[in-house]
């Protein structure tokens, strides 16, 4: 697949960030940047497109430029309602995601989701962190619409039930796990820091 022509880059934007006292975490400004246009900067190379999944602040949002969509679902019940909403909008064949609170995420990564998905020959791959898969950064083929809208109306939430219905690709990140480092927390923020200025 050419993953320039092929696949939206879809950024997870939509949660409460609880742990961060309810902040918009998109928009939690990291080395002198909001984190999502972190994520922006590392995706827009590697995809024909981005999109970003939100439930606030969509007029902070709209001015990247990139489609914007809600949860159809509301109540906030995580982010695989964030993907279903995404899969529906996206007109490429395929879609990556990543959480807006990754500022690690590699150069590679769409290469590699892509490059696991078509050797399985299956819909979804997700990235593995040598331990765990790493659910929140996968790969999706827009076929998977329906049988998301279904798990969800019947109440589903668990994003890694979800691909065991499928025959999913693992994506292989053990030497980059800090690809998965994500900030949930105001320490995790100065820790962040730290790490990009170290780099
Ligand atoms: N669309 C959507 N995304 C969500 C929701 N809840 C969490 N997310 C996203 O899922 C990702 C992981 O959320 P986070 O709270 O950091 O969870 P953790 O790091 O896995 O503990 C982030 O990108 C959030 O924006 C939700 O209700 N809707
Ligand atoms: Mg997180």
């Amino acid at each position: 697949m050419n993953i320039k022509t092929e696949v939206t880059g879809v950024i997870l934007a939509g949660g409460q960030a609880r742990r961060m006292g309810g902040q918009d975490k998109g928009l939690v400004m990291l080395d002198g940047k909001p984190m999502v246009e972190i994520i922006i900067d590392v995706f827009k190379p590697q995809t024909a497109k981005l999109l970003i999944n939100a439930n606030r602040n969509h007029d902070r949002y709209s001015q990247y430029g990139f489609e914007l969509v809600a949860d159809e679902l509301s109540g906030y019940c995580g982010p695989l309602a964030g993907m279903a909403s995404a899969l529906k909008s996206i007109n490429t064949d395929y879609m990556v995601t990543a959480p807006c609170d990754s500022p690690f995420i590699p150069l590679d990564l769409v290469q590699r989701l892509a490059d696991a998905l078509e050797n399985k020959s299956t819909e979804i791959s997700v990235a593995h962190d040598g331990e765990r898969i790493q659910p929140v950064f996968c790969m999706l083929k827009k076929t998977l619409l329906q049988s998301l809208t279904d798990y969800l109306a019947a109440g589903e939430r668990k994003i890694d039930r979800w691909f065991k219905q499928h025959d999913f690709a693992i994506a292989d990140f053990s030497d980059k796990p800090e690809t998965f480092d994500n900030i949930n927390t105001q320490e995790d923020v100065d820790s962040a820091l730290s790490k990009l200025r170290g780099r």
